[in-house]
């Protein structure tokens, strides 16, 4: 069992949250500090810490994941944008509950920093 994070608390409706899109699988919903015009993020209702502790069990989902923030983007009018996936503090993850970060709505750079 993960440790609870403030999204397991979104999930559970403790605290509020912008929801863009929900199902039995997921939750998407705008991060609190926008990095770009839009950015939403795409969490599973399953705490995964981190991708690189997910499993072969979580292949549908994981998939599922990615199909959502493609119909978030496309939801919120972008023709493009970006995907990201942030596994491990040197990677820049803060929060320990696997999410899809959905950034769009700008021109946006390469290399990430
Ligand atoms: P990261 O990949 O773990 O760094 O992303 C965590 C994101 O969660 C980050 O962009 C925060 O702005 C965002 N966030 C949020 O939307 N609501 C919160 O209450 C907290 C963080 I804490």
């Amino acid at each position: 069992m993960s440790q609870d994070t403030i999204f397991g608390r979104i999930l559970r409706g403790e605290i509020p949250c912008d929801q863009v899109y929900a199902d039995e699988h997921c939750l998407a919903f705008r991060d609190v500090t926008p990095q770009a015009p839009v950015h939403v993020l795409v969490i599973p209702r399953e705490p995964i810490p981190q991708l690189s502790e997910a499993q072969a069990e979580h292949q549908n989902l994981l998939g599922h994941l990615l199909l959502v923030a493609a119909k978030v983007a496309k939801q919120e009018g972008l023709q493009d944008f970006r995907t990201v996936i942030n596994s491990g503090a040197d990677a820049g993850q803060t929060v320990f509950h696997l999410h899809v970060h959905v950034i769009g709505g700008r021109p946006l750079a390469w290399p990430p920093g």
